[in-house]
């Protein structure tokens, strides 16, 4: 028996990407399904971004979602960079009058995966098999298989919501994708354990054994992570040997504030830079990691899928309510701008913040000079500044 539906936009992928765009369409009375391939359960469970830019907080609250986030979350004016073994203050709010909203991945996906199920909208987890095709005919279709179930869902668009290994970015025709690539020689090993934060604010930290970032889900549960070697595996840590390597990271000060603790979570992510292009192609859009992934040390990746969604939003509205399709013709360009200014800044970022051996000495006194530089002028400091608290939609 065939589980046959029709719908405005199909979203392939409950990530936050597809859950945020779905609430979003919902409120504008746009009919949505979502199909996501893991279970409802495994999503939830997902550890991974932790700050907020202003954008992503201002379209939590257009979905309706943002009530806990409010509760819970934690306004950040600042962060700490240390290096040399000195700590220094970026102060977001003095150099761009707005902050970051410290609120984890996790909660935000929970929060919208909790207001689609009151507001009763079609969501289907575990389809195996997706497949997408009719793209650029007069109606898209997403087909799945659900415990045994054939799933047929006809759609005028689909938003292809579905990450980085997902099935939407490859139909796009091989020679009309343009993709581009940076993995980078290290990973990030990261640990989550209910454990008082070791600072108030976030420190990341350059330092001769490599880059470390303390950072937070609330006032009782910490999220710290250490650079590594791309090839490293999570095996070879225990939780003594991460807090080891973690003390000795941080500034003498920091380092007697760390309170160690039993791991909750605890894994290595590898880094890379990645865009396809072009992010439409005819009834299909690209929003999110499906589209595009940066290294996490700008604390982009969730913020760029927000904005994508953003985008997708207006640009679905328009269409709907007034017929327009411009929205819908320049989507691509409008995301992908933005999107390369998160991927300069993210690449840069991480740039400066690692032990890079293969840039040598002189990369190593580039790395001081900038650094230097950076904490001792206004003008790099705001650049800074207005690229980690993100750009204007
Ligand atoms: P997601 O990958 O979150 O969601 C895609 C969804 O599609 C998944 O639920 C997947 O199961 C589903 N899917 C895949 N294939 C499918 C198919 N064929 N059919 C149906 N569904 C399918 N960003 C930060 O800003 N800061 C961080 O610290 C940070 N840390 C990260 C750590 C890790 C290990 C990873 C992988 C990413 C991290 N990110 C971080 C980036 C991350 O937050 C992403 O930007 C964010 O999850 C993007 O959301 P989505 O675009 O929804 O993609
Ligand atoms: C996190 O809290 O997981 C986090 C915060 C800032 C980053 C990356 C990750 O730049």
């Amino acid at each position: 028996m065939t589980i046959q539906l029709k719908t405005q936009v199909a979203i392939v992928g409950a990530g936050p990407s597809g859950l945020l765009l779905g609430q979003l369409l919902h409120r504008a009375g746009i009919d949505n399904v979502v199909v996501e391939r893991q279970s409802a359960d495994y999503v939830a469970a997902r550890i991974r971004a932790g700050v907020l830019e202003q954008v992503t907080v201002d379209l939590l609250r257009e979905a309706g979602v943002d009530q806990r986030m409010h509760r819970e979350g934690l306004p950040h004016d600042g962060f700490d960079l240390l290096f040399k073994g000195q700590r220094h203050r970026i102060d977001l709010h003095a150099l761009t009058q707005r902050r970051v909203m410290v609120y984890g991945q996790t909660e935000v996906t929970r929060d919208l995966m909790q207001a689609r199920q009151a507001a009763g909208l079609p969501s289907h987890y575990e389809v195996e098999d997706v497949r997408i095709d009719g793209l650029q005919g007069s109606i898209a279709e997403v087909t799945g298989q659900h415990q045994g179930q054939a799933l047929r869902i006809q759609a005028d668009f689909v938003a292809g919501c579905d990450g980085y290994h997902g099935v939407s970015r490859s139909c796009i025709p091989a020679d009309v994708l343009r993709t581009y690539e940076k993995v980078y020689p290290f990973g990030w090993l990261g640990m989550l354990a209910d454990v008082p934060p070791v600072s108030d604010e976030l420190i990341y930290a350059n330092t001769e054994r490599g880059f470390a970032l303390c950072s937070m889900r609330s006032r009782t549960r910490s999220r710290y992570y250490v650079q590594v070697p791309s090839s490293e595996r999570v095996e070879n840590w225990s939780d003594e040997a991460f807090w080891d390597e973690l003390a000795r990271r941080l500034d003498p000060q920091a380092a007697s504030h760390l309170t160690r603790g039993p791991a909750l979570e605890k894994s290595v992510a590898p880094l890379r830079s990645f865009v396809a292009e072009p992010m439409r192609w005819g009834r299909l859009f690209l929003a999110g990691d499906a589209a595009h992934i940066v290294p996490p040390t700008g604390a982009k990746g969730l913020n760029l899928a927000a904005a994508d969604v953003g985008y997708l939003w207006q640009a679905l509205s328009a269409y709907y309510q007034s017929g327009q399709s411009q929205a819908l013709d320049a989507y691509a360009e409008r995301c992908l701008r933005r999107v390369w200014r998160a991927e300069r800044f993210s690449w840069w970022f991480t740039s400066l913040m690692h032990q890079l051996p293969a840039e040598g000495e002189f990369g190593q006194k580039i790395q001081e000079a900038e650094l230097d530089y950076l904490v001792h002028s206004e003008a790099a400091s705001k650049a800074l500044a207005e690229n980690y608290v993100g750009l204007p939609l």
